[in-house]
Protein backbone atom coordinates (compact mmCIF):
# COMPACT_ATOMS: atom_id res chain seq x y z
CA UNK A 1 0.00 0.00 0.00
CA UNK A 2 1.08 3.44 -0.58
CA UNK A 3 2.39 5.45 2.30
CA UNK A 4 1.14 9.69 2.38
CA UNK A 5 3.37 12.08 4.00
CA UNK A 6 4.96 15.10 4.03
CA UNK A 7 7.58 16.86 5.83
CA UNK A 8 4.99 19.75 7.14
CA UNK A 9 4.10 17.97 10.19
CA UNK A 10 7.23 19.45 11.87
CA UNK A 11 5.90 22.73 12.04
CA UNK A 12 3.60 21.15 14.51
CA UNK A 13 7.20 21.92 17.55
CA UNK A 14 5.82 21.70 20.53
CA UNK A 15 7.36 22.76 23.68
CA UNK A 16 5.75 21.90 26.88
CA UNK A 17 2.35 20.08 28.05
CA UNK A 18 0.46 20.26 31.21
CA UNK A 19 0.49 16.57 32.20
CA UNK A 20 0.26 15.64 35.87
CA UNK A 21 0.48 19.00 37.38
CA UNK A 22 4.07 19.53 35.25
CA UNK A 23 4.87 21.00 32.50
CA UNK A 24 6.64 18.72 30.73
CA UNK A 25 7.93 18.54 26.66
CA UNK A 26 5.72 17.24 24.47
CA UNK A 27 4.93 13.53 24.15
CA UNK A 28 3.30 14.11 20.80
CA UNK A 29 6.90 15.34 18.76
CA UNK A 30 8.30 15.62 15.24
CA UNK A 31 10.22 12.34 15.60
CA UNK A 32 7.10 10.40 16.15
CA UNK A 33 6.71 10.67 12.43
CA UNK A 34 10.16 10.57 11.18
CA UNK A 35 10.87 7.59 12.77
CA UNK A 36 7.15 6.08 11.32
CA UNK A 37 8.23 7.07 7.66
CA UNK A 38 11.67 5.68 8.30
CA UNK A 39 10.52 2.47 9.29
CA UNK A 40 7.60 2.73 6.11
CA UNK A 41 11.10 3.55 3.72
CA UNK A 42 13.11 0.55 5.36
CA UNK A 43 9.75 -2.13 4.69
CA UNK A 44 8.62 -3.70 1.73
CA UNK A 45 5.35 -1.74 2.11
CA UNK A 46 5.56 0.30 -0.78
CA UNK A 47 5.79 3.90 -2.26
CA UNK A 48 5.63 6.68 -0.30
CA UNK A 49 3.69 9.86 -1.60
CA UNK A 50 2.87 13.61 -1.38
CA UNK A 51 -0.48 14.77 -0.48
CA UNK A 52 -2.31 17.09 -2.65
CA UNK A 53 -3.83 20.35 -1.79
CA UNK A 54 -7.91 19.81 -1.42
CA UNK A 55 -8.33 23.24 0.10
CA UNK A 56 -11.54 24.20 2.99
CA UNK A 57 -14.77 22.52 1.64
CA UNK A 58 -13.72 18.62 2.97
CA UNK A 59 -12.22 20.15 6.40
CA UNK A 60 -15.75 22.28 6.20
CA UNK A 61 -17.36 19.60 6.16
CA UNK A 62 -16.60 18.29 9.52
CA UNK A 63 -15.59 21.45 11.39
CA UNK A 64 -17.16 24.85 11.75
CA UNK A 65 -16.90 28.12 10.63
CA UNK A 66 -15.80 29.82 13.49
CA UNK A 67 -13.53 26.95 14.75
CA UNK A 68 -11.94 27.03 11.65
CA UNK A 69 -11.79 31.10 11.65
CA UNK A 70 -9.90 30.64 15.47
CA UNK A 71 -7.42 27.91 14.32
CA UNK A 72 -6.54 29.74 11.61
CA UNK A 73 -5.62 33.04 13.67
CA UNK A 74 -4.60 31.53 16.89
CA UNK A 75 -1.01 32.01 16.99
CA UNK A 76 -0.90 35.50 15.57
CA UNK A 77 -3.29 37.00 17.87
CA UNK A 78 -1.79 35.31 20.98
CA UNK A 79 1.64 36.77 19.98
CA UNK A 80 0.59 40.24 19.35
CA UNK A 81 -1.05 39.54 23.17
CA UNK A 82 1.60 37.66 25.07
CA UNK A 83 4.76 36.96 22.64
CA UNK A 84 6.38 34.23 20.42
CA UNK A 85 5.89 31.43 22.71
CA UNK A 86 3.43 28.62 22.72
CA UNK A 87 0.02 29.34 23.62
CA UNK A 88 -1.63 26.82 26.15
CA UNK A 89 -5.89 27.50 27.69
CA UNK A 90 -5.88 27.56 31.85
CA UNK A 91 -9.85 27.70 32.21
CA UNK A 92 -13.03 25.90 30.98
CA UNK A 93 -16.44 26.63 30.49
CA UNK A 94 -17.91 23.89 32.74
CA UNK A 95 -21.06 22.95 34.77
CA UNK A 96 -23.56 26.14 35.03
CA UNK A 97 -21.08 28.44 32.59
CA UNK A 98 -22.57 30.54 29.41
CA UNK A 99 -20.43 29.30 27.00
CA UNK A 100 -20.31 32.17 24.45
CA UNK A 101 -16.92 32.78 22.15
CA UNK A 102 -14.76 35.20 23.67
CA UNK A 103 -13.27 38.11 22.00
CA UNK A 104 -9.49 37.84 23.80
CA UNK A 105 -7.27 35.34 22.64
CA UNK A 106 -7.26 33.77 26.18
CA UNK A 107 -11.09 33.68 26.06
CA UNK A 108 -11.33 31.63 22.73
CA UNK A 109 -8.08 29.64 24.02
CA UNK A 110 -10.49 28.27 26.82
CA UNK A 111 -13.77 28.17 24.78
CA UNK A 112 -12.22 26.22 21.89
CA UNK A 113 -9.60 23.30 23.65
CA UNK A 114 -10.48 20.48 26.13
CA UNK A 115 -7.32 20.36 27.57
CA UNK A 116 -3.63 21.90 28.22
CA UNK A 117 -1.87 19.26 26.88
CA UNK A 118 -1.94 21.00 23.24
CA UNK A 119 0.08 23.88 22.65
CA UNK A 120 -0.65 26.13 19.62
CA UNK A 121 2.66 27.12 18.07
CA UNK A 122 3.69 29.07 15.26
CA UNK A 123 3.14 26.13 12.52
CA UNK A 124 0.37 24.45 14.23
CA UNK A 125 -2.33 25.50 11.21
CA UNK A 126 -0.43 24.33 8.45
CA UNK A 127 0.81 21.06 9.77
CA UNK A 128 -2.64 20.38 10.64
CA UNK A 129 -4.19 21.56 7.39
CA UNK A 130 -1.16 19.41 6.04
CA UNK A 131 -2.37 16.44 8.02
CA UNK A 132 -5.86 16.77 6.60
CA UNK A 133 -4.89 16.75 2.98
CA UNK A 134 -2.60 13.44 3.80
CA UNK A 135 -5.67 11.89 4.88
CA UNK A 136 -8.00 13.11 1.86
CA UNK A 137 -4.86 11.81 -0.44
CA UNK A 138 -5.09 8.53 1.18
CA UNK A 139 -8.99 8.77 0.92
CA UNK A 140 -8.38 9.19 -2.73
CA UNK A 141 -6.13 6.75 -3.35
CA UNK A 142 -8.56 4.39 -1.83
CA UNK A 143 -11.68 6.06 -3.21
CA UNK A 144 -10.33 5.32 -6.57
CA UNK A 145 -9.30 1.77 -5.83
CA UNK A 146 -6.82 0.86 -3.76
CA UNK A 147 -7.09 -1.68 -1.43
CA UNK A 148 -5.68 0.32 1.43
CA UNK A 149 -3.29 3.41 1.99
CA UNK A 150 -1.95 4.65 5.06
CA UNK A 151 -2.27 8.48 5.78
CA UNK A 152 0.63 9.03 7.88
CA UNK A 153 -1.22 12.19 9.70
CA UNK A 154 0.46 14.40 12.03
CA UNK A 155 -0.81 16.01 14.23
CA UNK A 156 -3.24 13.26 15.09
CA UNK A 157 -7.36 13.83 15.06
CA UNK A 158 -9.42 12.07 16.75
CA UNK A 159 -9.70 14.07 20.09
CA UNK A 160 -10.88 17.13 17.59
CA UNK A 161 -14.99 17.76 17.56
CA UNK A 162 -16.70 19.91 15.04
CA UNK A 163 -15.42 22.80 17.27
CA UNK A 164 -12.99 21.37 19.74
CA UNK A 165 -9.12 20.70 19.99
CA UNK A 166 -6.98 18.90 22.15
CA UNK A 167 -5.57 15.65 23.01
CA UNK A 168 -2.66 16.74 20.98
CA UNK A 169 -5.71 16.77 17.82
CA UNK A 170 -6.55 20.22 15.52
CA UNK A 171 -8.16 18.85 13.10
CA UNK A 172 -10.12 15.48 12.57
CA UNK A 173 -8.64 13.70 9.94
CA UNK A 174 -10.23 10.49 9.96
CA UNK A 175 -13.67 12.14 9.83
CA UNK A 176 -12.90 14.29 7.40
CA UNK A 177 -11.56 11.40 5.33
CA UNK A 178 -14.98 9.34 6.28
CA UNK A 179 -17.04 12.42 5.26
CA UNK A 180 -15.30 12.34 2.40
CA UNK A 181 -15.92 8.87 1.16
CA UNK A 182 -19.90 9.85 1.85
CA UNK A 183 -19.83 12.90 -0.51
CA UNK A 184 -17.47 10.98 -3.25
CA UNK A 185 -20.44 8.99 -3.38
CA UNK A 186 -19.95 5.85 -0.66
CA UNK A 187 -23.64 4.89 1.14
CA UNK A 188 -21.90 3.78 4.80
CA UNK A 189 -18.65 3.99 6.27
CA UNK A 190 -17.32 2.18 9.28
CA UNK A 191 -14.63 4.04 11.58
CA UNK A 192 -12.77 1.83 13.59
CA UNK A 193 -10.68 3.84 16.66
CA UNK A 194 -7.76 1.86 18.21
CA UNK A 195 -5.98 4.64 19.88
CA UNK A 196 -5.43 3.50 23.21
CA UNK A 197 -7.49 6.77 24.40
CA UNK A 198 -11.27 7.33 23.08
CA UNK A 199 -12.11 9.37 20.27
CA UNK A 200 -14.27 11.69 21.64
CA UNK A 201 -14.06 14.14 18.67
CA UNK A 202 -14.83 11.30 15.91
CA UNK A 203 -17.78 9.95 17.98
CA UNK A 204 -19.24 13.39 18.56
CA UNK A 205 -19.14 13.96 14.96
CA UNK A 206 -21.41 11.00 13.52
CA UNK A 207 -23.18 10.49 17.09
CA UNK A 208 -26.61 11.12 15.26
CA UNK A 209 -25.96 9.32 11.74
CA UNK A 210 -26.73 6.19 10.57
CA UNK A 211 -23.89 6.64 7.57
CA UNK A 212 -21.16 6.48 9.81
CA UNK A 213 -20.56 3.35 12.27
CA UNK A 214 -18.00 4.28 14.88
CA UNK A 215 -16.44 1.55 17.09
CA UNK A 216 -13.95 2.22 19.65
CA UNK A 217 -11.42 0.32 21.77
CA UNK A 218 -9.93 2.36 24.57
CA UNK A 219 -8.92 2.79 27.69
CA UNK A 220 -11.97 3.20 30.57
CA UNK A 221 -13.14 6.65 30.76
CA UNK A 222 -13.64 6.11 34.59
CA UNK A 223 -9.69 5.85 34.37
CA UNK A 224 -8.38 7.39 31.50
CA UNK A 225 -8.33 10.96 29.33
CA UNK A 226 -10.67 12.35 28.20
CA UNK A 227 -12.32 10.78 30.67
CA UNK A 228 -16.22 12.59 30.08
CA UNK A 229 -16.89 10.20 26.72
CA UNK A 230 -16.49 6.06 25.75
CA UNK A 231 -18.53 4.73 27.53
CA UNK A 232 -20.26 1.06 26.92
CA UNK A 233 -24.15 3.19 26.81
CA UNK A 234 -22.65 5.91 24.53
CA UNK A 235 -24.82 3.70 21.37
CA UNK A 236 -25.65 7.03 19.32
CA UNK A 237 -28.52 9.23 19.31
CA UNK A 238 -31.71 9.64 17.31
CA UNK A 239 -31.21 8.12 13.76
CA UNK A 240 -28.17 7.33 15.12
CA UNK A 241 -28.98 5.21 17.43
CA UNK A 242 -27.10 1.48 17.35
CA UNK A 243 -24.28 3.15 14.94
CA UNK A 244 -21.67 3.72 17.91
CA UNK A 245 -19.51 0.99 19.94
CA UNK A 246 -17.51 1.57 22.70
CA UNK A 247 -15.17 -1.04 24.38
CA UNK A 248 -14.17 0.73 27.13
CA UNK A 249 -11.06 -1.21 29.07
CA UNK A 250 -9.34 -0.96 32.70
CA UNK A 251 -5.73 -0.39 32.93
CA UNK A 252 -3.46 -3.32 32.26
CA UNK A 253 -5.23 -4.81 29.86
CA UNK A 254 -3.34 -6.94 27.80
CA UNK A 255 -3.63 -9.10 24.08
CA UNK A 256 -5.65 -11.34 25.37
CA UNK A 257 -9.12 -9.13 26.27
CA UNK A 258 -8.23 -6.65 23.73
CA UNK A 259 -8.53 -8.84 20.97
CA UNK A 260 -11.71 -10.05 21.77
CA UNK A 261 -13.16 -6.86 21.84
CA UNK A 262 -11.23 -6.37 18.29
CA UNK A 263 -13.27 -9.78 17.20
CA UNK A 264 -16.49 -8.22 18.13
CA UNK A 265 -15.86 -4.84 16.66
CA UNK A 266 -15.05 -6.71 13.02
CA UNK A 267 -18.51 -8.79 13.64
CA UNK A 268 -20.49 -5.05 13.90
CA UNK A 269 -18.52 -3.61 11.08
CA UNK A 270 -18.87 -6.96 8.76
CA UNK A 271 -22.18 -6.70 9.66
CA UNK A 272 -22.69 -3.49 8.69
CA UNK A 273 -21.14 -3.92 5.64
CA UNK A 274 -20.01 -0.63 4.85
CA UNK A 275 -18.67 0.42 1.51
CA UNK A 276 -15.31 1.75 2.87
CA UNK A 277 -13.14 1.43 6.71
CA UNK A 278 -11.69 4.07 8.49
CA UNK A 279 -8.86 2.69 10.75
CA UNK A 280 -8.26 5.28 13.29
CA UNK A 281 -4.54 3.86 14.11
CA UNK A 282 -2.87 4.65 17.45
CA UNK A 283 -0.09 2.60 18.91
CA UNK A 284 -0.14 4.04 22.53
CA UNK A 285 -1.69 0.69 23.76
CA UNK A 286 1.88 -0.79 23.65
CA UNK A 287 3.11 -2.27 26.98
CA UNK A 288 6.04 0.75 26.99
CA UNK A 289 3.96 3.57 25.65
CA UNK A 290 4.96 6.15 28.53
CA UNK A 291 1.48 7.37 28.87
CA UNK A 292 -1.01 4.54 28.50
CA UNK A 293 -1.61 1.54 30.37
CA UNK A 294 -2.42 -1.16 28.11
CA UNK A 295 -0.09 -3.76 27.50
CA UNK A 296 -0.16 -4.91 23.44
CA UNK A 297 3.32 -6.36 22.33
CA UNK A 298 4.76 -5.46 19.36
CA UNK A 299 4.20 -9.10 17.33
CA UNK A 300 0.42 -8.30 18.43
CA UNK A 301 0.36 -5.79 16.02
CA UNK A 302 1.10 -7.93 13.19
CA UNK A 303 -2.35 -10.36 14.22
CA UNK A 304 -4.16 -6.78 14.14
CA UNK A 305 -3.27 -6.16 10.89
CA UNK A 306 -4.21 -9.50 9.70
CA UNK A 307 -7.88 -9.95 11.40
CA UNK A 308 -8.56 -5.89 9.68
CA UNK A 309 -7.60 -7.42 6.57
CA UNK A 310 -9.95 -10.27 6.86
CA UNK A 311 -13.14 -7.77 6.46
CA UNK A 312 -12.05 -7.08 2.95
CA UNK A 313 -13.21 -3.77 3.18
CA UNK A 314 -11.09 -1.29 1.35
CA UNK A 315 -9.37 0.22 4.40
CA UNK A 316 -7.80 3.77 5.06
CA UNK A 317 -5.11 3.39 7.99
CA UNK A 318 -4.91 7.25 9.51
CA UNK A 319 -2.02 7.78 11.90
CA UNK A 320 -3.47 8.75 15.28
CA UNK A 321 -1.26 8.55 18.85
CA UNK A 322 1.71 6.43 20.62
CA UNK A 323 4.64 7.63 22.59
CA UNK A 324 7.02 5.14 22.61
CA UNK A 325 8.50 6.78 19.77
CA UNK A 326 11.40 4.32 19.59
CA UNK A 327 9.00 1.55 18.79
CA UNK A 328 6.29 3.34 17.28
CA UNK A 329 7.91 2.84 13.78
CA UNK A 330 7.91 -0.67 14.20
CA UNK A 331 4.42 -1.55 15.68
CA UNK A 332 2.84 0.58 13.07
CA UNK A 333 4.39 -1.35 10.39
CA UNK A 334 3.18 -4.52 12.21
CA UNK A 335 -0.03 -3.65 11.94
CA UNK A 336 0.23 -2.44 7.55
CA UNK A 337 2.33 -5.60 6.92
CA UNK A 338 0.08 -7.95 8.65
CA UNK A 339 -2.84 -6.30 6.93
CA UNK A 340 -0.75 -6.52 3.59
CA UNK A 341 0.59 -9.98 3.62
CA UNK A 342 -3.10 -11.54 4.61
CA UNK A 343 -4.78 -11.56 1.07
N1 LIG B 1 -2.56 11.47 32.51
C1 LIG B 1 -3.69 10.89 21.34
O1 LIG B 1 -3.23 9.79 21.61
N2 LIG B 1 -3.13 13.64 28.16
N3 LIG B 1 -3.88 11.83 22.29
C2 LIG B 1 -3.35 12.48 28.94
C3 LIG B 1 -2.86 11.33 31.07
C4 LIG B 1 -3.70 13.67 26.84
C5 LIG B 1 -3.54 11.57 23.67
C6 LIG B 1 -3.06 12.68 30.39
C7 LIG B 1 -3.42 12.46 25.99
C8 LIG B 1 -3.91 12.69 24.57
C9 LIG B 1 -4.03 11.26 19.94
ZN1 LIG C 1 -4.09 8.09 22.15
Amino acid sequence: MKTVYTDDHRLQNGQSELIDGKLVPCFEMPRRADIVLARVTESALGPVVAPERHGPEPVARVHTAPFLRFLESAWDAWVAEHGAYDALPLVWPTRGFHPREPETIDGKLSYFSLDAGTPITPGTWTAARSAADVALTGQRLVAAGARAAFALCRPPGHHANTDTYGGYCFLNNAAIAAQAFLDGGGRKVAILDVDYHHGNGTQAIFYDRADVLFVSLHGHPAQEFPYFSGYEEETGTGVGEGFNLNFPMRWGTGFELWSQALEQSCRRIAEYAPDALVVSLGLDTFEYDPISRFKLKSEDYLTVGRRLAGLGLPTLFVMEGGYAVEALGENTVNVLTGFEEQA
